[in-house]
């Protein structure tokens, strides 16, 4: 009886186990739904233009509808959604999607750029659409006159181009003129929808009444914002190696974001060596007046005379992960203002889309070289911070092996191999030599933190960088727990695995 009960307890707890990871995912994908714009004014507001109950009807259902059946599309698709993100980058997502977030984004515009009060164009927008239509009458007249152009359903917009110059287009159903599939676009500061549910109820077939009366309701205070809000980050963008190049504040990474690092590092092997190779051209390139190719003195290539006399701990960059972290969250600090940027993320993406992703960001990594590698900047400090301390406790360990096994395993010899930058080391990865029965044998020593039996096979996790090294023997230590394998073993997900009868010393 007793059995059972245990195995009905199991369960149910099993049960509210999953209904927990339920609620949580729900309540994640609230979270990330595109909201409903509130309307800023009553039904009744601006019926100088339009009723309210096509007002009602037009914000209630079918603004509403578009948002609701684009959150449905959303909800099948990984990630968050930011809605000018998505019309900015519509040309990956399927028609369904470019209709409805079209028609949710144009709408919430739509709704801020209409007005309760009359309202004139300030001085500034005057002079720029004096500019670049001749006068505000020709300026209106053109609006018109390609409103009632459009056939069917669509929208007419004043857009400030790249240029910083304003021009009217139109677009058809609910296309906008940031999509990037749209040619010629811009930003949109006004608009006008031109779908009969906006007029016909009032003005059934007389499209040009409706056009008329829109100038008694824009709200050129909020276009004026839009035009001053795009007009400034055009001229950042316009700088944007300059913005790039920005002091960013080095964000610590948790263990957990390390952890992930480490097993995408030591799983995906193709997105580990674009990492690397983009991370070694990189800083060949920003440190060239430090960077020695010539073996001199048992030297080898690499970074001399950075933070420190000698050879850089920066020339172990490559394989970090607490480091990759800070220099992911560095990239990402500089994207986040950059408009249309997606930040780096490898989590939630298949093995093929993470290395597709690194490549993303060894390309930004290649443009922000300087910026990242500032050697006055946080990110490069934290970066030298980390690889120090990880270099003492790799020397720690080395020590505390070489002692751990003179000390068990008198009839054993072990020389170490101290000191980074000697090629010997650093080249072929040697940390020791261990005489076996009088065979010189050389060796890899790494941290470990357990070693697990499953299927007759012995499985040591978390040794750092998993790697195929031209060594002997493979030796891992904790503390004064040592484990000597020979190197005969393979690479199973990001783990050394190991037949039980090549593990030679076991002092555990
Ligand atoms: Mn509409």
């Amino acid at each position: 009886m007793e059995h059972i009960q245990e195995q009905v307890n199991k369960i149910e707890k099993q049960i509210v186990h999953e209904q927990k990871k339920e609620q949580v995912r729900e309540l994640l994908q609230e979270g990330k739904k595109i909201g409903i714009e509130k309307l800023p004014y009553s039904y009744s507001a601006v019926k100088r233009f339009i009723d309210s109950e096509t007002m009602n009807v037009h914000y209630n259902k079918h603004y509403k509808g578009y948002v609701d059946k684009l959150n449905a599309m959303l909800k099948k698709r990984k990630g968050d959604h930011d809605l000018e993100k998505i019309i900015t980058n519509i040309s990956r997502y399927p028609k369904g999607v470019r209709d409805n977030a079209g028609g949710a984004f144009n709408h919430a515009l739509f709704w801020n750029m209409l007005s309760p009060t009359q309202q004139r164009p300030s001085k500034d927008l005057v002079v720029q659409i004096k500019k670049d239509f001749g006068s505000y009458e020709k300026f209106k007249k053109n609006f018109e006159d390609i409103a009632m152009q459009r056939f069917g359903s669509g929208w007419i917009w004043l857009v400030l181009t790249n240029k910083g110059t304003l021009k009217i287009m139109s677009t058809p159903n609910q296309d906008n003129p940031l999509m990037n599939i749209i040619e010629g676009g811009g930003y949109p500061i006004l608009g006008l929808d031109l779908w009969e549910h906006a007029y016909y109820l009032r003005y059934k077939n007389k499209r040009n009444e409706y056009i008329n009366n829109f100038w008694t309701v824009v709200n050129w205070d909020f276009v004026q914002k839009m035009y001053e809000l795009k007009t400034e980050t055009k001229l950042l963008e316009s700088k944007q190696m300059g913005l790039l190049l920005k002091e960013t504040k080095v964000e610590h990474c948790s263990r957990a974001d390390i952890e992930f690092f480490r097993n995408l590092f030591n799983v995906n092997v193709q997105a580990r060596n674009t990492y690397k190779n983009t991370i070694n051209d990189t800083l060949k390139k920003v440190f060239s007046d430090k960077y020695h190719d010539k073996k001199e003195n048992g030297e080898i290539p690499g970074i001399y005379y950075l933070e420190k006399p000698g050879r850089s701990v920066i020339n172990f960059l490559n394989t970090n992960y607490s480091a990759f972290c800070i220099i992911m969250k560095d990239v990402n600090q500089r994207l986040a203002d950059i408009e249309g940027e997606e930040l780096i993320s490898f989590t939630d993406k298949t093995p093929g889309e993470q290395q597709i992703e690194m490549k993303r960001f060894a390309n930004w990594i290649e443009k922000l070289g300087k910026g990242i590698f500032d050697t006055n900047g946080e990110t490069f400090q934290g970066v030298i911070k980390v690889l120090t301390e990880k270099d003492k406790v790799g020397s720690r360990r080395e020590k505390s092996a070489l002692k751990t096994l003179k000390e068990s395993l008198p009839d054993v010899k072990v020389i170490g191999v101290s000191g980074a930058g000697k090629s010997i080391d650093a080249e072929k990865k040697i940390d020791a030599y261990i005489v076996i029965e009088g065979n010189k044998k050389t060796a890899q020593i790494k941290g470990f933190a357990e070693i697990l039996e499953q299927n007759g096979k012995l499985i040591v996790t978390k040794t750092g960088e998993v790697a195929k090294y031209n060594v002997d023997l493979m030796v891992f230590v904790k503390g004064n727990k040592v484990a000597v394998f020979e190197n005969n073993g393979e690479i199973v997900m990001g783990n050394y695995v190991f037949n039980k009868k090549s593990l030679l010393y076991d002092l555990r």
